[in-house]
């Protein structure tokens, strides 16, 4: 570890459309790229990786916090609330245009326990006036004891920078986590390319063989229309059976994909665009090293 080397994780919560993509796509700038296989350490998605020379923060989207999007329901909901208690700090968004709400009252009620420090981060103050600040302020203050209160506005860059230094500061000393060249992950790559998977079997009524398998080439944030772009191949072994994935005119492949999308977007709680393609590769199963390409190698 490098001597005055500071990083920690920082997770982001708020109710839906506050800015917390905006946010993350300003402060990652432009260099999204998603990392191939990563092990399935965390539970939290990972939003983005800011390293500098001194420092890495990175930002997790914590599922479940931001209210029951997801099926998974329950279960979710407990690793949310014990996540809030793995990070080093929290930053809690709201809408400064929007105001006190129902499902804020929801995540301060989830806060209660937290130890560690909250920001209150109030987004979007190009679109109200100075003076409205502080009766929100004063109000958020009276139903939890924030670390900071920062209004910037993610889409004008106000204030960020400010934002970044505060966190920059308040980070424990720890080593660079991830690569430099690193700035996001998807934990839930696997369980996007079993939900694949699983509709290629069940619409083929398995004509074709539970060892195909399915690559996720790559996971996109910042497809259109805030639509998450997964591209995907679905890797058979022979040119028959690639035929049958694909069915007449592209229909059962179509139809392969309308469903995963569905289930893909249930299990994520954000819209997505899917994208697929079938490849035939002989014997993958018996090739070491293909098998690690197709991220079974831990
Ligand atoms: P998320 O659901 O919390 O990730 O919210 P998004 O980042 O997707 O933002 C929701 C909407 O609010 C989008 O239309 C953004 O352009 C807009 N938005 C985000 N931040 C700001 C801001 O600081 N000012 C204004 N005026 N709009 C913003
Ligand atoms: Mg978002
Ligand atoms: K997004």
């Amino acid at each position: 570890m490098d001597k005055g080397f500071k990083s920690g994780f920082i997770a982001i919560i708020g109710r839906p459309n506050v800015g917390k993509s905006t946010f993350m796509n300003r402060v990652i700038g432009q260099k999204i790229a998603i990392m191939s296989d990563k092990a399935q350490t965390t539970r939290n998605k990972i939003q983005g990786v800011l390293t500098e020379d001194d420092s890495q923060i990175v930002f997790i989207d914590t599922p479940g916090i931001h209210k029951p999007k997801h099926k998974l329901g329950d279960f979710m909901m407990k690793i949310a609330e014990n996540s809030l208690n793995e990070v080093d700090a929290i930053l809690f968004m709201i809408n400064a245009e929007e105001g006190y709400g129902r499902g804020d009252q929801f995540i301060i009620e989830r806060l209660q326990h937290v130890k560690q420090p909250v920001y209150l981060i109030i987004n979007k103050i190009d679109q109200v006036e100075p003076d409205a600040l502080l009766p929100l302020i004063q109000q958020y203050n009276k139903m939890y004891e924030f670390e900071e209160i920062v209004p910037i506005s993610a889409l004008e860059g106000n204030n960020v920078d400010h934002l970044l230094e505060l966190l920059k500061t308040k980070l424990p000393e720890g080593p660079q986590y991830y690569p430099a060249d690193q700035v996001t992950d998807h934990p839930e790559r696997f369980i996007i390319s079993e939900l694949i998977r699983e509709k290629a079997l069940h619409l083929t009524r398995e004509e074709i063989p539970h060892s195909i398998a399915v690559v996720i080439e790559k996971i996109d944030p910042r497809g259109e229309e805030d639509k998450l772009l997964i591209q995907a191949s679905i890797i058979v072994e022979r040119k028959s059976q690639k035929g049958i994935v694909i069915g007449k005119q592209g229909t059962m492949l179509k139809e392969i994909g309308k469903r995963a999308r569905r289930d893909i977007e249930s299990l994520l709680g954000s819209k997505v665009y899917l994208e697929l393609w079938v490849k035939v590769q002989e014997n993958w199963r018996n090739k070491p090293h293909q098998l690690q390409e197709f991220g079974f190698k831990r």
